[in-house]
């Protein structure tokens, strides 16, 4: 029988990559993987207890806040505000940043950004939801954490990854040597090494976008939608369409099988919808070590320069190939605006 290789022992053999670290950022990665078997536990019994459903408030973004991502949000914070290792995190759920300012954090080297319910208008209807996380040395020299601290582009990730909690809960992350997938065994409670060295196909079929606002599309992204809807024997197409709304779960399958995840200015959304600092950044940068790609039509996601917390930006993600074709016609058909 092999040896399972839990999260945990993982973590611990990876610190060697970097000799001169004191295992502050893998005691980070531990508590995220503490703090997301926990969200896992209230995830599963959602139907059962009196947490589904929302909690009556508005998030920053002007959207129902249910009551699992008030729960996630307590979590995460309380599991990286204990350890010593950050000053400061950023979170979807608050307007501004969340200060860790305790005896242990004086010294911390690391600011957190998180995305702590991703998908949230899928809790109540038990479709897979996710939470993603990035993870920066600050900038800022000592003291507490800052705004400013973020205020850096997604090529300085020292790490970044997301939890599913899917039909099994999986923890993906990166420290930017590779990309490495943990399973959940309930049994034992604990993250074993299953998706070792995970890489994405270069060239797949399928495209994950909300069709429903293909109106307010740029005449780039409507083009490439008819691209992939062609019949064309010699490139596999017509191509699927699989779209969950959400991003996490749109994102592993594509990482999986190969695909691309869009999500363009619209109408409603003129700067697109999701987030670059705890949404965009840290899955480029991930789907980038598993030899994807990510844009936001024109410019790579991880050289954009981020002025505001809650920047929106809009995302074409997935396989090369695919991202690749998707931007030439962007160039072809829509102006470059920024
Ligand atoms: P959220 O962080 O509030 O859940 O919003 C982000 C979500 C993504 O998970 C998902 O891909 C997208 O929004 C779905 O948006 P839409 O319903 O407009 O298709
Ligand atoms: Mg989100």
């Amino acid at each position: 029988m092999s040896r399972v290789k839990t999260l945990g022992q993982f973590i611990i053999e990876k610190q060697a990559d970097f000799p001169y670290s004191k295992g502050e950022l893998s005691r980070l990665l531990r508590d995220i993987g503490i703090a997301a078997k926990i969200v896992n536990r209230e995830v599963n019994k959602a139907g059962l207890a009196d947490i589904l459903g929302d909690a009556g408030e508005m998030n920053v973004q002007g959207e129902n806040v249910k009551k699992l991502d008030v729960f996630a949000n307590d979590q995460f914070i309380a599991a990286l505000s204990v350890g010593g290792e950050c000053c400061a995190i950023a979170s979807e759920e608050n307007e501004d940043i969340i200060v860790v300012n305790n005896e242990m954090s004086k010294n911390a080297k690391y600011v957190v950004a998180i995305d702590p319910l991703d998908g949230s208008s899928n809790i109540d209807v038990n479709v897979s939801i996710g939470t993603i996380f990035s993870i920066y040395r600050r900038t800022s020299l000592s003291g507490p954490g800052q705004k400013e601290d973020f205020f850096q582009r997604g090529t300085e990730q020292v790490a970044a990854g997301y939890v599913i909690y899917g039909s099994s809960c999986m923890m993906v992350y990166t420290t930017g040597k590779g990309v490495n997938g943990f399973t959940l065994d309930p049994s034992i409670g604990e993250f074993c090494l299953s998706h070792p060295n995970m890489q994405t196909p270069k060239a797949a079929k399928t495209y994950s976008i909300n069709e429903g606002n293909y109106v307010h599309f740029p005449d780039g992204v409507k083009k490439y939608i008819k691209y992939c809807q062609e019949e064309d024997d010699s490139t596999n197409r017509p191509y699927s369409s699989r779209y969950i709304g959400s991003f996490v779960a749109d994102f592993h399958r594509n990482l999986i099988t190969g695909g691309i995840y869009i999500y363009p200015t619209t109408f409603k959304s003129p700067k697109g919808k999701l987030r670059l600092l705890y949404e965009a950044n840290p899955l480029a940068f991930l789907v980038e070590q598993a030899g994807g790609k990510a844009t936001d039509g024109y410019h790579r996601i991880l050289d954009m320069d981020i002025v505001e917390l809650h920047q929106r930006t809009p995302l074409f993600i997935g396989s090369a190939d695919m991202v690749d074709t998707a931007c030439s016609y962007m160039l072809k058909y829509s102006t470059v605006d920024a």
